[in-house]
Formats: structure tokens, sequence, C-alpha cells
């Protein structure tokens, strides 16, 4: 009985870490000094250039369309790392947008590529 005690206490903590670890990055990020890339049209350009997202992070407002566009040649897509969203496959030229009408912080990936990372931060 007691080993079935200490059986089931450990799938609890297992069960708790893996929530832990599987909750969405959706908290608002700390109010640190970061520049603002968000232009006057309320649009914010993001280029897939080089296998990197250019910029790699911006800070936008609630209800701000963001606008990823290839520049390479290679395919790439636009990925939450939490697979909440994200786009078909890129080709050279074309464009994904997405519209955040909730403030947090979003990570994303081209999924293609490892080490092609990047971050929506949007504040209120
Ligand atoms: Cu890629």
């Amino acid at each position: 009985m007691k080993k079935m005690i200490i059986r089931l206490s450990g799938l609890l903590v297992l069960a708790v870490l893996v929530a832990a670890c599987s909750a969405p990055a959706a908290n608002p990020a700390p109010a640190a000094a970061k520049p603002v890339e968000q232009a006057a049209s309320g649009n914010v350009d993001i280029q897939m250039k080089s296998f990197a997202f250019n910029p790699k992070e911006v800070t936008v407002k609630v209800g701000t369309k963001v606008i990823w566009t290839n520049m390479d040649s290679a395919g790439h897509d636009v990925k939450a790392t939490d697979g909440s969203w994200g786009s078909d496959t890129l080709n050279t030229g074309q464009s994904f947008s997405m519209i955040f009408d909730k403030e947090g912080t979003y990570l994303y990936v081209c999924t293609f590529h490892a080490g092609m990372i990047g971050t929506v931060i949007v504040t209120p």
C-alpha cells in the first residue's frame, strides 16, 4: 500500500511538471526598455532573410498586424512554438500576416531551419 502511494505521488509530481512546462508563453514580458519596431501605419514587417527573422524581436501594441515576408530563395514558415498559430510554407516573395489582439509574448520558429526563431511582444 505504501509503495502504491509513493508511486502515485511520483506521478502527481510528474504531471505537475509536465503542466508547468507546457503552459503557453502568454505572460506579459516585464517592462524592459526595448526598441519598438512599430511603424506609423500600424503594421509591422518582418523579413525572413539569410535564414533569420529580421528583426528577430518586435514589440507591438494590441491589434497590430505583423507581416512576415520570405526574402530567401529557400522556403520558410512561421509557427508558434505552442502550435496555436502559424503559416503554411512561404516561398520566395510570399507573405503571411497575423493580427495580435491579445497582449503577451509570442515565440515562433521556422520549422525547416533550427535556430530560425523570433518573438513578438504584444503590449496593451
Ligand atoms: Cu526557415
